[in-house]
């Protein structure tokens, strides 16, 4: 749909405005500390990969909404993602969730992937629902479950869903687990912790060498009462129980409110155990709203931690896996992942115009407000022509969604698939 000649025309009546914007906010005497290329530069390499189960409307267990012109197939998937990758060069990659994204024409997958310039980044485990003609019941867990066969069968699926990443080329498994109790006395916490540990342990030693396993924690729900793994520090003592290959996983809704996930973010760093994100916006818990959209100060003090970290030589280099994780009940869900994406974009730029140097005077003098002031004023720099010049150095649009839009993508979409296609996801 956008083929380069089309984006070209269509950046075209933005293009001098863009230039103006742009020059003047590389020039401004406010980013004198700052290198403004370097900055662009580094926005250009940055991806984010896109969730398999965000292209259609999630819905709520009240009802579901259908957009129209949704992904049924993975190959409608991959065209979906291929359209945000083409519009902003950012969204290189894409997660699978199994079941739902059983990959099977795999040369005729690895053949469009290339086209549209894309990989497979994770595969994520599904052992919260229970599958047709499934001989275990996922009622009261799964790898943490009382009964051995149950366990047998999550441990099992886990290792499927590594089989069906490598066919694809992915390099990272994905574990969040529903499991846990809804009333004191259900579980024996320890014993539940245990056994999931050991269930871990046996999907660990079957991962590839080259593979990461990534732990993610959600303090409640669907269980209400403990799940087994609440918390980060739940996550990081499976991790360093696992191996080197095993780390945490953020999710941003998977916090109770106001929880400080900046720190969390820069204590993993710390450690060498922060794996990856799941970006999301949350106003109360598990929203999947869009990213950036309720708590943008929020997003931009935890790419402050990230960057910070990987300008500390004391701090280990780790790959950190960026993805998304969200659901769109009201809005188109490319057009809430092109939001995503750039919100997630502009927090980083704002984090790397940070005066590091400045900060840590005003940190080792105790000059609170000049610290917070430094903060703030990167915080409150209009950064969209650098998120721009950086989608149209790469080749795509200078607005991605406004493209979209003039595009009419999701109106031909829903020419294609009709309008009450229904994704296979969540
Ligand atoms: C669930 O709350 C988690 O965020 C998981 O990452 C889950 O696999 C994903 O949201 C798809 O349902
Ligand atoms: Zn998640
Ligand atoms: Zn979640």
């Amino acid at each position: 749909m956008f083929s380069d000649q089309r984006l070209a025309e269509l950046n075209q009546p933005l293009l001098a405005e863009h230039q103006t914007q742009f020059q003047y906010t590389a020039e401004s005497p406010r980013l004198r500390h700052a290198d403004v290329a370097a900055v662009v530069q580094k926005l250009i390499d940055f991806q984010v990969a896109i969730p398999s189960w965000a292209l259609g409307t999630g819905g709520t267990r009240f009802g579901r909404f259908a957009a129209g012109g949704e992904p049924a197939t993975l190959e409608d998937k991959i065209g979906d993602v291929g359209i945000l990758q083409a519009l902003n060069r950012s969204s290189n990659s894409i997660s699978l969730h199994i079941p739902w994204d059983i990959p099977q024409d795999i040369p005729g997958l690895q053949q469009l992937l290339k086209e549209k310039g894309l990989v497979i980044d994770s595969v994520n485990s599904n052992t919260f629902q229970d599958q047709k003609d499934q001989p275990q019941s996922y009622k009261f867990g799964s790898l943490s479950h009382t009964d051995k066969a149950v366990r047998e069968q999550a441990i099992q699926h886990n290792i499927d869903c590594v089989r069906y990443g490598k066919q694809l080329d992915a390099k990272t498994l994905t574990v969040w687990l529903a499991d846990g109790s809804n009333f004191p006395g259900q579980s024996h916490l320890r014993r539940a912790f245990l056994r999931t540990q050991e269930s871990l342990a046996a999907i660990y030693e079957a991962m590839p060498s080259d593979w990461t396993m990534l732990v993610e924690y959600k303090p409640y729900e669907p269980n209400f009462y403990s799940m087994v793994i609440p918390d980060w520090g739940t996550s990081l003592a499976l991790c360093q129980a696992l191996g080197q290959q095993a780390q945490v996983l953020v999710d941003l809704g998977h916090h109770l409110p106001n929880t400080n996930i900046e720190q969390i973010v820069g204590r993993l760093r710390q450690f060498g155990r922060l794996g990856g994100f799941h970006f999301n916006g949350s106003m109360y818990g598990d929203d999947d709203l869009t990213t950036g959209s309720i708590k943008p100060f929020q997003l931009f003090l935890i790419f402050n931690e990230l960057v910070d970290a990987a300008l500390d030589q004391s701090v280990p280099a780790e790959a950190v896996a960026y993805m998304i994780d969200a659901s769109h009940n009201v809005k188109d869900p490319l057009e809430d992942l092109l939001q995503s994406v750039e919100n997630i974009l502009s927090a980083y730029a704002k984090a790397l115009l940070v005066d590091r140097e400045a900060l840590a005077e005003a940190q080792e003098a105790n000059d609170v407000v000049r610290a917070e002031e430094i903060l703030r004023d990167a915080f409150l720099t209009d950064v969209r022509p650098l998120v721009s010049e950086a989608y149209l150095r790469a080749g795509g649009a200078i607005r991605p969604l406004a493209a979209f839009r003039a595009e009419g993508a999701r109106e031909k979409l829903i020419q294609q698939r009709g309008k009450h296609s229904v994704s296979t996801g969540l």
